[in-house]
């Protein structure tokens, strides 16, 4: 297994907007970013990755780019970044940005030129089709709700979107296209950022014929029929690699719906030369029913570790994982894997735990290092997440139940890993002087970074202590990996080891006392590292982790 920096190190996920506004105009911003590096690297992480910064009419808040070489006013314009990677230089940090090249905004001049006649030479940098009997040319259903499908009255025909209609789908059949796309990633190589972070790469290629879904209603399955790994997926990725990615020394990830079992090797076999490591969402999906995440299903803890294992077993040889429970598109993960109520701090430590004793790169979402939890706005109109209005809107069209709904939407929408981050207990918990761009969670009197700072026991503390960890020995990064207990209903345990050390990682996932199973022997074995006081061995507390270590 070749050993590089972006496999051991740790990985701080900033969505900016939420970070920290240093202008007073409630939205967060790079000035912001770069008055908190300190603490970030107080963190003990080595690389941040920015949710999208540049230019956008913000539609999908930054996903949608209108300039992709220019940095946002909003967030402090060109002169702030430049100052934000050379003070995370300075400070031994890495840079990795999110590059969005599935879609433009349909604000970027390339669409707007595109826009104006069937004769445009940007005519082919999108997808344009005519209506089949003054219908959408297919029956896709956009990730937002409603056709994929927008008519423009123009020249008479439709594009493909396969997210808002103010995101339209950038067509990779045209070499242009994926040149216009490449020379944009130079030209931040050149400025010195270390690698991307590449937002739905797996949708990039199309099937050219757009066929119709068979079971529209069934999103996931139409999802992985039609809209991912399309034919030229992976020749596109090996000529970016060549093109681009191989005269670098720096790292890549790629995101996607439609990432399973049997393509991720694809994407990351190094042999290959595509990507170095793609995020899944086998685990993240894990409580979608077939109707999607409105229609959730009881999350299945067997089936959770499982996940975790087989796609060890699978990417051992053949690449490199991403180990994450959270980020910009999910609830927070305290709240959806853990116990926010009467185990939140314990729980939020406990799956720290998780997050850094497992192998692959780890990545760490703002606001989970304090133990943030999901939000319940009491109404719909303190949303702000176009997915979450959008279903709102669908679901209020199909007639739902939209008390019922509202509870959906405080379990799933995108907004509880996207209200403000909790700096301390003053008005607007630090993060504004303003009315914030977004409310901030309630809870921020007691749960904030000032008070954690405080507090030697607290989770934060926790974080820093884990993260040091799993540095102290890269066993834990590059050691191998065995599910103990994969038929067990509350306990995750593993064992992580290499040619020098063993450990064993046993991590209690319910609300009550536990008693190690028999067969897992801990004798010759020193606790290492728990969340909490006290373990003899063999009953594990409510949400108590330990991590113990062989003795040589
Ligand atoms: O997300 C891709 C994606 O798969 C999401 O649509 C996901 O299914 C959904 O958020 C789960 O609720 C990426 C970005 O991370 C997301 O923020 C963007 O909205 C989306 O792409 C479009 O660029």
């Amino acid at each position: 297994m070749k050993r590089t920096w972006w496999k051991e190190g740790v990985v701080y996920q900033i969505y900016p907007r939420s970070y920290m506004d240093s202008t007073g105009n409630g939205i967060g911003d790079i000035p912001g970013i770069i008055s908190k590096l300190d603490y970030i690297k107080s963190l003990g992480v080595d690389i941040i990755w920015l949710c999208p910064v540049y230019e956008s009419p913000n539609d999908d808040n930054g996903y949608d780019i209108s300039d992709y070489r220019k940095i946002s006013d909003e967030f402090g314009g060109d002169t702030a970044f430049d100052e934000l990677l050379s003070e995370m230089h300075a400070r031994g940090l890495k840079l990795v940005m999110d590059l969005v090249a599935n879609h433009s905004s349909d604000e970027h001049r390339w669409f707007e030129e595109s826009r104006k006649s069937k004769d445009s030479p940007y005519r082919d940098y999108y997808f344009w089709k005519p209506g089949k009997n003054g219908q959408p040319p297919n029956n896709w259903t956009s990730f937002f709700s409603g056709s994929t499908w927008q008519y423009d009255e123009l020249t008479d025909e439709y594009f493909l979107h396969l997210f808002t209609k103010k995101q339209p789908d950038l067509n990779w059949e045209n070499p242009k296209v994926r040149q216009e796309i490449y020379d944009i990633m130079h030209y931040w190589f050149r400025k010195g950022v270390d690698g991307f972070r590449m937002d739905v790469i797996s949708l990039i290629s199309k099937q050219l014929h757009f066929p119709d879904a068979q079971n529209p209603e069934n999103y996931n399955k139409t999802i992985n029929a039609h809209y991912a790994n399309g034919p030229r997926i992976h020749e596109y990725l090996h000529e970016m690699h060549e093109e681009v990615l191989s005269k670098y020394d720096i790292m890549t990830v790629g995101e996607g719906p439609g990432i399973n079992l049997d393509n991720g090797p694809l994407y990351v076999d190094e042999d290959r030369k595509e990507l170095h490591m793609v995020f899944h969402f086998d685990h993240m999906f894990i409580d979608n029913g077939p109707g999607g995440k409105y229609d959730p299903i009881d999350l299945n803890f067997i089936r959770f570790k499982e996940v975790f294992s087989l796609w060890d077993k699978r990417l051992k040889k053949q690449g490199w994982g991403s180990i994450f429970l959270g980020n910009h598109d999910f609830s927070r993960m305290v709240s959806r894997f853990g116990n926010d109520k009467a185990f939140r701090e314990d729980s939020a430590k406990m799956l720290a735990m998780l997050l850094l004793t497992m192998r692959g790169t780890v990545y760490i979402y703002q606001g989970d290092e304090i133990g943030m939890t999901n939000v319940a706005f009491p109404s719909i109109e303190e949303y702000n997440d176009v997915e979450t209005l959008n279903s709102w809107k669908e679901a209020e069209a199909n007639g739902r139940d939209m008390n019922a709904f509202l509870k959906l939407v405080h379990k799933q929408s995108r907004d509880n890993a996207r209200t403000p981050m909790q700096w301390d207990d003053s008005v607007h918990a630090g993060f504004t002087l303003a009315e914030p761009w977004l409310k901030i969670n309630p809870n921020y009197k007691t749960i904030n970074v000032a008070s954690e700072e405080r507090d030697d026991n607290s989770i934060l503390n926790f974080y820093r202590k884990m993260i040091a960890y799993r540095k102290s020995d890269d066993c834990l990064v590059y050691g191998d990996y065995l599910d103990l207990a994969p038929e067990d209903s509350c306990l995750f345990a593993y064992a992580r080891w290499n040619d020098q050390n063993k450990y064993l990682v046993l991590l209690n996932f319910s609300d009550s006392d536990y008693a190690v199973p028999s067969d897992i022997d801990t004798t010759g074995y020193d606790s290492a590292i728990s969340n909490m006081d006290g373990f003899n061995g063999k009953i594990l507390q409510p949400w108590q982790g330990v991590v113990l270590k062989k003795q040589s």
